[in-house]
């Protein structure tokens, strides 16, 4: 098997011994062609007899190129990396899970990157269907009905094909679910019979160039028309810009919109980054939670435009009792499309005016050229100020004093942020590119950070561009061996792992429950706190092949620390900086801590 397809940047490439020439055909290898012909870049997986017949095929027929194993330690881990991959990069890429137990570890990634409408193209496998077949024991402890059950509800499609012709027909509309809009994972069950089947010859694989996902719908000329004539008129148009695609292209036309119709913009830091942050229109930090002078503009705005503003009712109900805006509400988003009784990610009913049922980047050079020049009105906004490098060299270390000195220390470095920390406020850095920031983890499930930031750099390869993860040590410490995937392919990333020695987030929520129960505040710690021992992560890093830097707990040393770290990174080494962090939350900050209750 050859007809390589687009070539991917080098990371560590286990090269197979080659097949002396074979006639026989497995119903594996045809699955595998199939990939290929989809141009599925790259599998993580963690291995199972359940798929050995596509592992042997990855291997051994198609040489481990196109799509290229990447090998990881935990299934949980194997689908962040394919999330993070989308991430960066609007590709998909593949996560392979054992049957039913290697699925079972992947479920809490699968259900981040469904929050997040990330394309991952998730391939399973049961024990032979056909129960003659299957082995003793563990074929059957390996075999379940309706494997598809477990992660339908947050996977946008599922199938288990009973034949070569199907696997190929259900491996190709997988693939083109996924990538349409809005997107997320998919779910093909591979029998190990089928797998394990020989086949005679390859049947022809399909010409996937005509089953591509459709372009994102384009809402209707008479929408537009109206919704343009709206923000043309008005005297004081909001921008909520949430989700949306890494492309330059989009993120000009998002300025050029703005910039016509002179209207204030909020980003989300749920969202990766849509619009400079230091833009005179970008009305104030972008935040977790919507700040209070967010909920202001929103009270005084006439016309309210959301490009897919993630819970666009929840922040309505923020700034209004009834929720209902006083402004008229434009709504650009086909996520209703992906809807299910299930997980309520759909998040609250927004009372809107106009809904165009499109993408937002597919509506806003369509609202570009319909919209009027609008004058500015007011002097332009002075953009936030990050936060600087403060406190003398002896004090202990803040998130604060940690955002200072690494905004001084990467300024000018075309840094990735693949995650910040719960605490983190929005102002203390500024996005001005779309590789900037990435967003969160899509569905709150902690743990993903290490995985999503080997992702990235796997999309970032090559590009010149540092992948950097500040992230909490909860998150760190439940999936840190997403690490060792990293050094073993020799995909440069930098952790600073913002160490408070807690699950201190929850800590606020024990503090809130015992003021409104009037009982010990002081007792918030019991049950959150990862101290006594100390975890030395810096020490995690280390026999994983990784550099580790720490633990940092003066404020003088962060800024050489991470100075060190980025050069290691600079030089293609994989690096852990243990920041021993104050617990505690800024008041302006952009995590759960903000919640009103
Ligand atoms: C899988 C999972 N388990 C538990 C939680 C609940 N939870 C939310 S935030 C948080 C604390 C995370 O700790 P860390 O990453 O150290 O951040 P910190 O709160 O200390 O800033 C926890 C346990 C969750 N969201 N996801
Ligand atoms: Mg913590």
């Amino acid at each position: 098997m050859s007809n390589q397809t687009r070539t991917e940047p080098a990371i560590l490439h286990e090269t197979p011994v080659s097949m002396t020439d074979q006639q026989e055909v497995w119903g594996s290898d045809a699955m595998a062609a199939c990939l290929r012909a989809l141009d599925v870049p790259y599998l993580a997986l963690n291995p199972g007899a359940s798929y050995r017949g596509l592992h042997d095929s990855l291997v051994n027929y198609l040489g481990n190129t196109n799509p290229q194993m990447l090998l990881a330690l935990h299934e949980e881990s194997a689908v962040a990396i394919a999330h993070g991959f989308a991430k960066a990069s609007d590709r998909m890429m593949g996560a392979v899970l054992h049957s039913n137990v290697g699925l079972m570890h992947g479920t809490m990634a699968i259900f981040n990157a469904w929050c997040d409408r990330a394309p991952v193209l998730l391939l399973g496998a049961t024990g032979p269907w056909d129960a003659s077949k299957r082995r003793p024991w563990i074929d059957w402890i390996h075999t379940v009905s309706d494997q598809g059950a477990l992660i339908r509800d947050y996977t946008k499609w599922d199938n288990q094909p009973a034949s070569v012709p199907s696997a190929y027909e259900a491996l190709v509309r997988a693939a083109q679910i996924a990538n349409t809009a809005p997107r997320g994972p998919v779910y093909v069950n591979l029998d190990a019979a089928l797998q394990e089947a020989k086949i005679g010859p390859l049947p022809p694989v399909p010409d996937v160039s005509r089953h591509q996902a459709p372009p994102s719908p384009a809402p209707s000329p008479e929408v537009v028309r109206d919704a343009a004539r709206l923000l043309s008129g008005a005297r004081r148009p909001v921008i909520l810009m949430g989700r949306g695609r890494r492309s330059e292209q989009a993120w000009r036309a998002r300025v050029a919109l703005a910039e016509k119709l002179n209207a204030i913009v909020f980003t989300d830091m749920k969202q990766a980054a849509v619009f400079p942050t230091d833009h005179p229109l970008h009305g104030g930090p972008p935040a977790t939670f919507p700040l209070a002078g967010t909920l202001d503009v929103l009270r005084e705005a006439d016309v309210i435009l959301s490009l897919d503003w993630i819970d666009l009712a929840g922040t309505l109900r923020g700034a209004f009792d009834d929720g209902r805006a006083t402004a008229k509400v434009i709504h650009v988003s086909c996520d209703m499309h992906v809807h299910r009784g299930w997980s309520a990610d759909y998040f609250g009913l927004p009372a809107v005016d106009h809904h165009l049922l499109c993408e937002a980047d597919a509506a806003v050079p369509l609202l570009l050229d319909a919209v009027s020049p609008r004058k500015a009105d007011g002097a332009p906004r002075t953009p936030y100020q990050e936060a600087q490098p403060i406190g003398a060299a002896g004090d202990l270390l803040t998130l604060r004093a940690l955002a200072g000195a690494f905004n001084e220390v990467t300024r000018g470095l075309p840094i990735t942020l693949t995650r910040v920390p719960l605490g983190w406020a929005g102002s203390y850095r500024h996005f001005r590119h779309p590789l900037d920031f990435l967003g969160g983890d899509g569905g709150g499930g902690v743990g993903a950070g290490p995985g999503i930031i080997v992702g990235v750099s796997l999309a970032l390869k090559g590009t010149g561009r540092i992948p950097v993860s500040l992230m909490g040590d909860g998150d760190f410490l439940m999936s840190n061996t997403a690490l060792w995937t990293a050094t073993h392919y020799r995909l440069p990333l930098l952790i600073v792992v913002c160490n408070n020695r807690a699950f201190y987030n929850d800590e606020l929520h024990q503090e809130r429950v015992a003021r409104a129960r009037s009982r010990p505040v002081e007792n918030k710690w019991i049950g959150q706190r990862m101290n006594d021992p100390d975890i030395d992560l810096a020490m995690l890093a280390r026999p994983q092949g990784a550099e580790g830097i720490g633990p940092v707990t003066h404020v003088g040393d962060i800024g050489p620390a991470i100075a060190k770290g980025l050069s290691l990174v600079r030089e293609g080494a994989v690096c852990v900086i243990d920041a021993r962090v104050a617990p505690g939350y800024d008041a302006e900050m952009s995590g759960a801590a903000q919640r009103k209750s």
